[in-house]
């Protein structure tokens, strides 16, 4: 016996105690039930993001595509709730129950590439009624930093930051940039950003492919989806050389990519020594030793580093963080991130 042949034959009084003592507001009283409905819809590519299907925009049809309208919150399938797209796009499911009704979108049965950014979706059954349902696919879905860092490799991820680092201020060829969100940091690896205008404090909204360089994680192929000018500035989070070493060998560690600032921390090996590269050198506050690197954008000529900053010499340092092979690294992105102080 199932709730509504209870209520069904309840006296409206009772039944109406029983709402306000904490039934789902959201369930339509039985006693509303009425003939079923119908869902009309269009599964369409929404390149442009706008929500409406229009061709000359670049949106297309999507044909193949199966939906399961199924009992809100559950697995349970509405009988006759399984539908396929046709070569329009189309599709129709009739003697739906009136109500509130999951749609949930067959991953496998997308094109690759074409994702939808909440699964199942709800859609409104009315009595009677044919309910038109726009099935807005897209190439990709906006996430927070650490669920895209957290994605498999070569997946296409959608992020959006604050410029903590921008393209031409780390490497000379413009193709470093950092961004930053609540949940963490990460590089944006592509010169294509170089030469609009993006600075520090700007947000940026990009989509890209996430995958490790050398270890170090990254978003390669980006392609700019927003710019907002002067949108905030991100504050370094303050950490030790040590830290930064130990979140060397951990691509995901939420260190990476993050912007921060060391304190103090004394160049204890000359740059180029012990074989690392020219532009590195070990740094160590009294935690642990780790290294800084000065890119091509900071330095073009890193003959002159171990002058500038000798052994012995203590500095703080404002960086992003970054690691190669495993190696804890800071990076500044300008020569004033770096400011010499007494050691003691
Ligand atoms: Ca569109």
């Amino acid at each position: 016996m199932n709730l509504k042949s209870i209520l069904g034959r309840a006296p409206v009084a009772l039944l109406a105690a029983a709402l306000v003592a904490g039934c789902d507001p959201d369930i339509a009283p039985p006693f509303t039930i009425e003939e079923p409905g119908a869902v009309e819809g269009l599964a369409f590519f929404d390149a442009d993001e706008d929500g409406v299907f229009d061709p000359s925009d670049g949106d297309y049809a999507l044909s193949g595509v199966q939906v399961q309208f199924r009992v809100r919150g559950t697995n349970q399938l509405l009988a006759g709730g399984t539908v396929t797209s046709d070569a329009q796009g189309r599709f129709l499911v009739g003697n739906l129950p009136a109500g509130t009704h999951d749609a949930f979108i067959v991953p496998g049965t997308l094109p690759a590439g074409v994702l939808v950014c909440s699964n199942p979706l709800q859609v409104t059954v009315e009595p009677g009624v044919t309910r038109f349902f726009r099935l807005q696919t897209r190439g990709g879905c906006l996430v927070f930093i650490d669920v895209a860092e957290n994605q498999p490799p070569n997946s296409v991820v959608v992020v959006r930051g604050i410029v903590t680092a921008a393209p031409n201020q780390l490497r000379a060829g413009g193709d470093y940039t950092y961004i930053q969100d609540a949940t963490g940091g990460i590089r944006i690896f592509g010169s294509s950003l170089a030469g609009m205008g993006i600075e520090v404090g700007d947000r940026l909204e990009v989509s890209g492919t996430i995958g490790l360089f050398n270890d170090d994680l990254q978003i390669s192929n980006p392609t700019v989806r927003s710019l907002t000018k002067d949108f905030g500035s991100v504050a370094p989070q303050a950490t030790t050389t040590g830290a930064i070493a130990a979140a060397g060998p951990t691509p995901r560690a939420p260190l990476q990519g993050r912007l921060v600032k060391v304190s103090r921390a004394q160049v204890t090996g000359a740059f180029g020594a012990g074989g690392l590269n020219n532009r590195n050198a070990i740094i160590n506050d009294g935690s642990g030793a780790t290294q800084i690197r000065f890119e091509s954008g900071v330095y073009a000529d890193p003959s002159t580093l171990p002058a500038t900053y000798p052994v012995g010499k203590c500095f703080d340092i404002t960086g992003v963080v970054g690691n190669f092979r495993g190696a804890g690294q800071i990076f500044p992105r300008t020569r004033a991130d770096v400011v010499e102080v007494p050691c003691s």
